[in-house]
């Protein structure tokens, strides 16, 4: 296993549910370390762009109307195979489906408003990183 990075966003319905340090202490429990992390306001351009992948799918218009919805947290976690660390912790896309003990499953309400993003593979890990910090934002333990 590598000491990878992983791109997080608490998204705008746990940041109103004032769950940010109950997300966060989940990553540090399980041996992941917050190494950037800043509080956003996004507005369609900067969304968009971030789900650009998603672009042609009949959900897009939503996605994007939720993710400026409200203030998000944008954060960079690093650890021991972190990408799909925080896919574990995360949970299934859809809420309903995700497992017990899971981020999703306990602070997630719908398939939009599902709390957190991680990115799902290197390549868009390194991507979404750069799409919000500057090498000088990440501080790398
Ligand atoms: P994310 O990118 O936000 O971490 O979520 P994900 O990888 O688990 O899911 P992805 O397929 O990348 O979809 C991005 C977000 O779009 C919304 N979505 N809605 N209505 C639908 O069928 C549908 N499918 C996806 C979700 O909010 C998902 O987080
Ligand atoms: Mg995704």
């Amino acid at each position: 296993m590598a000491v990878e990075k992983t791109l997080s966003i608490i998204k705008p319905d746990a940041v109103a549910k004032n769950v940010i340090g109950e997300i966060n202490a989940r990553f540090e429990k399980a041996g992941l370390t917050l190494v950037a992390m800043k509080m956003v306001h996004l507005d369609d351009e900067k969304a968009g762009g971030f789900y650009a992948e998603h672009k042609e799918r009949p959900f897009f218009k939503d996605l994007v109307a939720f993710m400026t919805s409200g203030p998000v947290v944008v954060q960079v976690l690093e650890g021991e195979n972190a990408i799909l660390a925080n896919r574990d912790l995360m949970g299934a896309t859809n809420p309903k489906e995700a497992a017990a003990g899971t981020i999703r499953a306990d602070f997630a309400s719908s398939i939009d408003a599902n709390a957190v993003h991680g990115s799902d593979s290197p390549a868009s890990a390194e991507r979404e990183i750069a799409y919000f910090f500057g090498a000088d934002e990440i501080h790398s333990r």
